[in-house]
């Protein structure tokens, strides 16, 4: 199986164009008509539905952020009364109120279809037995993937979040063909299967589906070793949709954005302007057929690039690069930007270090001090004191030249550093609180 919707998913650039353009009137007609919040926006910038002519008019639109989001708590950007509601999901944030969305039947029903393409973009298939790890509940993971493989006629075995030891038991016991968790959650899945000396050969385990968290080349190379799978990057986020935004195909170079639900745009992120393809700035959606929970040119804060090449896998929807983190996870230390996935970049290409790290910012008088933590192998952490201090050193040169920055790297014990069901922490920041 290649695809689940041909039809959509190979479409004509002119003919999706053409989609694009009447679904987004619609929206914005919608938006209009039931949203105080847009239409107030709208009007204040001088704008009526009917301006919009054209795809190119989408620029002329305001932004709506995250902070849009918070001050319209709870239900103040549903575009359908309450009874039109069928589901309701809340993305945890860090701190305060959660942000809520909701979803009409139809809105499920679309979800449902675009995480069906990404399951087949996968791997999957009627007869897979797709086990599900992302935690089910308030965050879209779970339920989102479920309905996916319902759809798709395939087994559902709605394991959730933890329980480690019974994760693999089932996965050996129901013959799991295919698995979705967070990348992090993935690896330790793996450890604990080399810990309880099952091997991949005595699994059905062939493919897995990954996000929810920024991960890099060389951690999907670790886990694809390790699990003895294909790995593929899964994309979303709960004010636009939840996973099913963008998915790999098979080439696994960039993911494809599902252009007849979503329009993406690249902004500079300070300025707002648009940014060519290629161009890496912030990502910003605007959705075409959700009925409960509309977005308009929605600024997620996540940094990528678009790739409007054609791709060799037959889709014609562009492409986004993997995300390589977002503007709020950025840390600015002595003037330089960093990101987690800079660290990860660099680990992953040594085997004496475990793919296991964490970033610890501290302000030492008026100066930033990083420090990486970084797990040794149990092969490296027996090993003679003079050996670590090589690697150490090796290293350590190796993310100063890619972080540009002075960095003070700690291998630390196997095992030492927490790890993850969900979304990973890497990053303890003490300067906040000083
Ligand atoms: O994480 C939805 C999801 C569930 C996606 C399962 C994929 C798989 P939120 O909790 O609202 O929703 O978090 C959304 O997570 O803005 C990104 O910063 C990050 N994120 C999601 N997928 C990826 C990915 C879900 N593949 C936020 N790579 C987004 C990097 C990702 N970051």
């Amino acid at each position: 199986m290649k695809y689940w919707n041909e039809t959509y998913e190979c479409m004509k650039r002119s003919d999706l164009e053409r989609i694009q353009l009447e679904r987004l009137q619609a929206t914005v007609n919608h938006v209009y008509k039931n949203v105080p919040f847009y239409r107030t926006k709208m009007q204040q910038a001088g704008l009526s539905p009917a301006d919009i002519r054209t795809l190119d008019d989408l620029e002329k639109l305001p932004f709506t952020t995250k902070q849009d989001l918070r001050d319209n708590y709870p239900f103040g950007l549903f575009a359908v009364p309450q009874s039109e509601v069928v589901r309701i999901h809340a993305s945890s944030g860090t701190t305060g109120k959660p942000i809520v969305v909701g979803y009409t039947k139809k809105d499920i029903d679309a979800w449902s279809e675009l995480t069906a393409r990404c399951l087949v973009a996968a791997g999957a298939d009627r007869n897979s037995v797709v086990q599900i790890s992302y935690g089910y509940g308030l965050f879209t993971g779970g339920l989102g993937l479920h309905y996916g493989v319902e759809r798709l006629g395939a087994t559902v075995v709605p394991m959730s979040a933890g329980n480690t030891k019974k994760q693999l038991m089932l996965m050996k016991d129901f013959g799991t063909t295919l698995l979705a968790c967070t990348p992090s959650y993935a690896l330790y899945l793996a450890e604990e299967m080399e810990h309880s000396g099952i091997r991949p050969e005595d699994l059905r385990l062939r493919y897995g589906i990954f996000g929810a968290e920024p991960w890099t080349e060389g951690m999907r190379r670790k886990i694809e070793e390790r699990l003895g799978i294909r790995a593929t990057d899964i994309y979303g986020l709960s004010e636009v949709m939840g996973p099913g935004v963008s998915i790999e195909c098979e080439q696994q170079d960039g993911l494809h954005i599902f252009e007849d639900h979503f329009i993406p745009e690249i902004i500079d992120p300070s300025t707002g302007a648009r940014q060519d393809y290629g161009t890496t700035g912030e990502l910003v959606f605007t959705s075409l057929t959700k009925e409960a929970f509309p977005v308009i040119r929605y600024r997620t804060r996540d940094l990528t690039n678009l790739n409007n090449k054609p791709c060799a896998c037959g889709r014609t929807h562009v492409r986004m690069n993997r995300i390589m983190g977002r503007s709020d996870d950025m840390l600015i230390i002595r003037g330089v930007n960093v990101f987690p996935t800079q660290v990860e970049s660099v680990l992953t290409r040594y085997s004496d270090v475990e793919p296991q790290y964490l970033l610890v910012v501290d302000r030492i008088g008026n100066l930033d001090v990083l420090e990486v933590q970084i797990e040794m192998s149990q092969k490296l952490f027996s090993d003679e004191v003079r050996r670590i201090e090589e690697v150490r050193r090796k290293i350590g040169s190796d993310l100063e030249s890619v972080l540009g920055l002075g960095v003070n790297l700690k291998l630390v014990e196997p095992k030492s550093i927490e790890r993850s069901q969900g979304k990973a922490k890497r990053v303890i920041d003490n300067r906040k609180y000083d």
